[in-house]
């Protein structure tokens, strides 16, 4: 995936209008957006198609798909039939169910991420003990995408370890979570970044500053 300036909008607003105006205010400096539960159950999957027709952003569904193989499909369709350009899946619930999300992604010629540590500190409880083993999973099954986190860089560091130089991985935590961009960056290939940017009085500034910072 292509990921102007390596970075990644986190949009989670929760009202359209709110996060049509912050999209505009950086749309040309950023051609990737990520919406997940917020803006998704507020405003439906119309969201989508709202970035994509108004900013040709692509869009990456971050709905952590983590349910049994049928309704994983059921999951990933909506979502790519919407216009998704990607899907955020959880590794934890094992292949079968992952490889639920990449076929009907393969039918839609779309990207499936697969998520390994999470960014926050709970992470460090149940997903931080597998997280090697879900990378090595997906690897194992050709995956090429891969979401791991800015706020602890040596996991992040051990993640890129595993899934190698030719896979492509996004991190969140950046900013508000207390990840650093440019030490992300030296394992990462591009940041997600939320409430940093549109929390900010102003979006264009916020991300300006950040772009900056890692030039
Ligand atoms: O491990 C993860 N951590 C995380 O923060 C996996 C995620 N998908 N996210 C998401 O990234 C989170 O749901 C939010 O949409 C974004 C980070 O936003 P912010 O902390 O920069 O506001």
């Amino acid at each position: 995936m292509d990921v102007k300036n390596n970075i990644i909008l986190a949009m989670d607003l929760m009202d359209l209008l709110n996060a049509y105006e912050v999209a505009e205010a950086i749309a040309e400096d950023i051609n990737t957006i990520k919406i997940g539960y917020p803006l998704t159950l507020a405003e439906g999957l119309k969201s989508i198609q709202i970035f994509k027709e108004n900013f040709n952003f692509k869009v990456i569904c971050d709905y952590k798909v983590a349910d049994i193989p049928e309704t994983n499909s059921k999951i990933a369709d909506l979502s790519f039939d919407a216009g998704a350009d990607a899907i955020i899946t959880h590794g934890f619930v094992g292949k079968d169910s992952v490889e639920a999300c990449v076929d009907i992604a393969n039918s839609y010629g779309g990207d499936v991420f697969l998520l390994t540590e999470m960014s926050h500190p709970g992470a460090k409880m149940f997903l931080q003990p597998v997280a090697d083993e879900i990378a090595k999973m997906g690897l194992d099954m050709g995956i090429k995408n891969y979401v791991a986190p800015s706020t602890r860089i040596d996991r992040l560091s051990d993640i890129r370890n595993i899934v190698g130089n030719d896979s492509f991985i996004i991190s969140p935590g950046v900013g508000t979570q207390g990840g650093d961009p440019k030490d992300t960056l030296k394992y990462a290939d591009a940041l997600i970044i939320g409430r940093s940017i549109y929390e900010a009085d102003n979006p264009k500034t916020a991300l300006d500053e950040i772009s900056d910072s890692i030039k």
